[in-house]
């Protein structure tokens, strides 16, 4: 009897003391448990595409993928004829996206040569404490010339993203991010998207004629998609019958992005916390929502032929190097103003009466290294639309991810002047 007491103690014990370290689960120690194999490309995975951007290289050392971030001031141009001095990693912003497979083991070294203390975060990765990267919370900061070696196993597939955690205003200010992608393994290339697109969203502050980002404004001129405005955005090119899915990550300092996109209805499929368990219970959607510090993934099937812009649509978002301290213009009678201006400023033109497209007229003389006002030149002429902006171009066949140029129209499907025949047959009378 006394035996069978002593049992029954040691199992309250037991469960007292270890019960939280048994019955709860650390998705990564089951991974590391696991020891999977390196997924690899193509056999594991469709490789995802970067517009504009690049996939981190890693080799593999006993079965473990190595990658080196190095954390540097950067000259990055952003636009044609405009480059900022930023801080990215390996020469970039973003950085190069992280691409790996669920339960890879990874070893990712980390230089800083940065003029100030460092770290890298692993944004909504599920991984032990002290890999987690704040600076003074879970280790100490990397000092300018050092390089931390970070080590851990990806339990899940998802969206994740890294980020310096050591000021954070500042650094990711200057546009150190990245994305990070964690593949499902899945052998059967049917099961994947047939297109994995990935764009990170930024804003910065950059003054008219600068180079340097200014982190202490709250209000941002420079918006980028993978670190380039609209019109330098490389357009996502998809076949028709194509899955696509679009992955958003955003490191904006204040700015939550609802990007809408043309011709299409999504479903969001995914964010950094993980996947939707049942597709068919989504809400469909045509501009998602993309929080300061989230990933969105969104899925659509490409059966809408053409060139569908996507684009944040907070129109503040859309405009290059807009000044805010410009004076309202709109509506204001002007008379023979600029032709008196005219006899002492020799082609002076007030600007701004009837909206922002003046602004864009390549004729203007512009401060050098700028880009106020540039806009997307179309087959049809100017949008007066850029920054955070791209285009989705939809086509029957494609040369894999080649650019195929702007959309041809099937005849006569274009808006297109109303004729005299067209108003008389509606009963559509203009007024005069
Ligand atoms: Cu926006």
């Amino acid at each position: 009897m006394s035996k069978l007491f002593g049992i029954f103690l040691l199992l309250i014990v037991t469960v007292n003391t270890y019960g939280s370290e048994v019955f709860l689960p650390r998705p990564w120690a089951q991974a590391e448990k696991e020891n999977l194999s390196p997924g690899m490309p193509i056999k594991d995975y469709t490789p995802a595409v970067v517009p504009n951007g690049r996939t981190a290289t890693y080799k593999i050392v006993d079965g473990v993928k190595v990658f080196h971030l190095t954390a540097e001031p950067i000259e990055w141009e952003v636009a044609p004829n405009f480059k900022i001095k930023a801080w990215g990693y390996n020469g970039s912003t973003p950085g190069p996206m992280i691409e790996v497979c669920e339960g890879d083991r990874v070893r990712i070294y980390v230089t800083n040569k940065l003029p100030a203390p460092t770290t890298v975060h692993w944004h909504g990765v599920l991984l032990p404490c002290g890999m987690d990267g704040v600076a003074g919370v879970t280790q100490p900061s990397i000092p300018p010339g050092e390089t931390f070696l970070y080590e851990y196993t990806f339990p899940d597939s998802g969206t994740f993203m890294y980020h310096p955690h050591f000021d954070s205003m500042t650094q990711e200010g200057m546009g150190l991010t990245g994305m990070i992608l964690v593949h499902k393994r899945e052998p059967d290339p049917s099961k994947r998207p047939t297109r994995d697109f990935v764009i990170m969203l930024q804003e910065w502050n950059i003054s008219v004629g600068t180079a340097r980002p200014n982190t202490l404004k709250i209000d941002f001129n420079v918006l980028t998609m993978n670190g380039k405005v609209m019109p330098a955005t490389e357009p996502l090119v998809a076949e028709l019958g194509d899955t696509v899915w679009v992955r958003y990550g955003n490191l904006s300092a204040m700015d939550h992005h609802p990007i809408h996109l043309h011709g299409y209805s999504f479903k969001i499929i995914g964010s950094d916390g993980g996947w939707a368990k049942d597709k068919s219970v989504l809400l469909p959607e045509t501009t998602v929502l993309v929080p300061v510090g989230t990933a969105k993934v969104i899925e659509f099937l490409a059966n809408n032929p053409g060139d569908w812009v996507f684009h944040c649509h907070m129109t503040h978002h859309t405009m290059n190097q807009m000044s805010h301290e410009f004076p309202n213009m709109v509506g204001m009678q002007t008379g023979d103003f600029d032709k008196k201006v005219r006899t002492l400023i020799p082609g002076y033109m007030t600007m701004g009466t009837t909206g922002m497209r003046d602004m864009t007229k390549t004729e203007m003389p512009i401060p050098p290294n700028s880009i106020p006002m540039l806009g997307y030149d179309g087959p049809f002429g100017q949008t007066v639309f850029g920054g955070m902006a791209n285009i989705l171009r939809v086509r029957k066949q494609t040369d894999h991810y080649k650019d195929p140029g702007p959309y041809s129209f099937p005849r006569g499907s274009i808006a297109a002047p109303a004729t005299q025949g067209d108003l008389l047959k509606d009963g559509i009378v203009i007024e005069h």
